[in-house]
């Protein structure tokens, strides 16, 4: 067997997690290969090319905090990344860092099988390539398997279709064209002003109201950029102890503790900062109390009033489904004020549901439609889509997706009890989409390279948790999730978004902070609540 089909570790993704966790395995010493199924590096910002596609966390946040000279060669330009800007940053880190040579691009992971026997994985692509490996490092997004509406007909659609996650590299216009916009979460709020300007006429095809902020986004002065490059060292300090990974006071007082008159002045300040978390943020309930959340929700539905001129719009407009925040908040430019353009209409799939996509466009309960393209921001399979994609199987040829098929069981959201050797970067029951993106994969990747540092030094051969500790972590983490709001709304949190898909709130609302000692102390302690089996033993069945 060569080198390049006997690796040490193989890493499944080049995006933020995949090209971070090849850079620590290399500094390592092992040999690492990477399989990417874009052609490029960025994962999320390699696949999501639609108009207006802008990252909702700002760029001081958003970038790796592992190198200080990479920290201060680059510089940002906008308050909120748009969607080229992070991935000429990404490419820019895989060649300062010499990582190219090490990903094979076009290339997608099939299977990986667990060879209890030899101790290793053995890893095929879809270009009929086999690895083995003693590590998986699972760096495959969370967000990052798409769905299609699950509405019969798609295929006998004449005209262009798009979806916000798979658009092309080339330019893609909507000039003098009919065209419908289906799905109204970050993407299609992202996407639709943009469309609108283009299109002859947009129909927009909105199932689920959501709640948006104006992003008040903006270039970034000289001034600025260099202010930030000096208070990188403590701001990040501050972000890993922080509870989303953005560094920020934690409010204390209830919303109905205080007056009314006070209360709307702190969601106006809030409002104004232009994040996705401006109003959830402002009081300690808002994610708790119902009664606390409808005033946080209220007073967003009175800013879509105040913008949108038909009032029938407006209210089609005003979700009065789920709690505020319980559905990702989206940040928008000029999303609302799209709805007063004339070549723009709404239509609420709630009164009037699609039946089937036609030739022409598509036919509702109500009306036929025709469209010469029509634009999917449809979602994802979140958290677990990108994994159950791939064929796992553990000990005994166990397969991850039957494993998980009343919902992801991890210890930690990294690794799971029967598949020793993987690890999950930013895996389902951890942090992850609750947070700044960024810190949680620096913090995952990190330790998983002191992991596999502790077992060669101490000459382990395999990890894998006990079943104990992933049942209780599991536990751990519905409990907590419980205390809030969110498992009350359909969302891609909670798996509702696909049809069939276990209805479980998938990440950890601990906080990053608490979560990051957490693995912390589990490393300290020896790996608590893992088996570790030394080289040359047999596995613990
Ligand atoms: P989201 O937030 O999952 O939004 C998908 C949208 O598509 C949402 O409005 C869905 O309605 C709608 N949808 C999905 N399936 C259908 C069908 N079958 N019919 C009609 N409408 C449908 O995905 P995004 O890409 O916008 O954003 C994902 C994350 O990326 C975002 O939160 C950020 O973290 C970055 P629903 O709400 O399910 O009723």
């Amino acid at each position: 067997m060569t080198e390049r089909d006997s690796v040490d570790a193989v890493i499944v993704g080049a995006g933020f997690s995949g090209l971070y966790q090849l850079y620590r395995l290399r500094e390592l010493g092992l040999t690492t290969r990477v399989f990417e199924a874009g052609d490029g590096v960025g994962g999320t910002w390699y696949w999501n090319r639609y108009p207006g596609a802008r990252c909702d966390i700002q760029s001081l946040s958003y970038s790796y905090s592992f190198s200080p000279e990479l920290e201060q060669e680059w510089d940002w330009t906008e308050k909120y990344p748009t969607q080229p800007e992070v991935l000429r940053y990404l490419n820019h880190v895989a060649e300062r860092f010499d990582l190219l040579p090490h990903i094979t691009f076009s290339t997608r992971v099939v299977s990986a099988h667990w060879d209890d026997n030899a101790r290793c994985w053995a890893v095929s692509t879809d270009s009929g390539e086999s690895v083995t490996a003693q590590f998986v490092i699972m760096a495959t997004g969370a967000l990052s398997a798409p769905k299609l509406p699950e509405i019969p007909g798609i295929e006998r659609f004449r005209g262009r279709t798009h979806h916000t996650a798979r658009w092309g590299k080339d330019e893609v216009r909507f000039d003098g064209l009919r065209v419908a916009v289906i799905g109204t979460g970050s993407s299609g709020i992202q996407t639709i002003p943009l469309i609108a300007e283009q299109a002859a006429d947009l129909t927009v095809f909105q199932r689920t109201a959501n709640f948006s902020t104006p992003a008040g986004n903006r270039p970034l002065g000289p001034a600025e950029v260099a202010e930030m490059k000096s208070s990188y060292p403590a701001w990040r300090a501050a972000q890993r102890t922080s509870f989303s990974g953005v560094p920020a006071e934690l409010p204390t007082q209830l919303a109905l503790s205080v007056p009314e008159a006070e209360r709307e002045a702190t969601y106006e300040a809030g409002w104004a900062k232009g994040e996705i978390v401006s109003l959830v943020s402002c009081f300690a309930d808002i994610l708790f109390d119902p009664a606390a959340n409808e005033t946080a929700a209220e007073f967003a539905r009175a800013k879509i009033r105040a913008v949108v001129d038909d009032p029938d719009v407006a209210e089609m407009l005003s979700p009065r489904s789920h709690p505020i925040g319980t559905k990702r908040p989206c940040l928008d430019t000029g999303y609302y004020e799209t709805f007063n353009r004339p070549n723009v209409h709404l239509v609420d799939l709630r009164e009037t549901p699609i039946v089937e996509f036609t030739n022409a466009g598509l036919r509702t309960t109500d009306a036929e439609y025709d469209f010469e393209a029509i634009v999917f921001a449809t979602g994802f399979d979140a958290m677990t889509g990108a994994l159950n994609a791939i064929d796992i199987r553990g000990r005994d040829d166990l397969a991850l997706a039957d494993e998980w098929h009343a919902g992801p069981r991890t210890y930690l959201g990294i690794a799971v009890a029967g598949f020793p050797n993987l690890f999950t970067i930013t895996g389902p029951l951890s942090p992850s989409v609750l947070s700044n993106m960024v810190v949680s994969i620096e913090q995952h990747v990190e330790w998983v390279a002191e992991c596999i540092a502790f077992m060669r030094a101490h000459g382990y051969s395999a990890i894998e948790p006990t079943a104990e500790a992933e049942a209780q972590w599991v536990q751990h983490v519905a409990e907590l999730g419980a205390l809030t709001l969110f498992p009350t709304a359909d969302s891609w949190y909670t798996g509702a978004n696909v049809p069939g898909k276990a209805r479980v709130f998938l990440p950890y609302f601990g906080g990053v902070g608490t979560y990051r000692q957490t693995c912390d102390d589990v490393a300290a302690g020896g790996y608590q609540g893992f088996t570790l089996t030394p080289a040359g033993q047999p596995a613990p069945a």
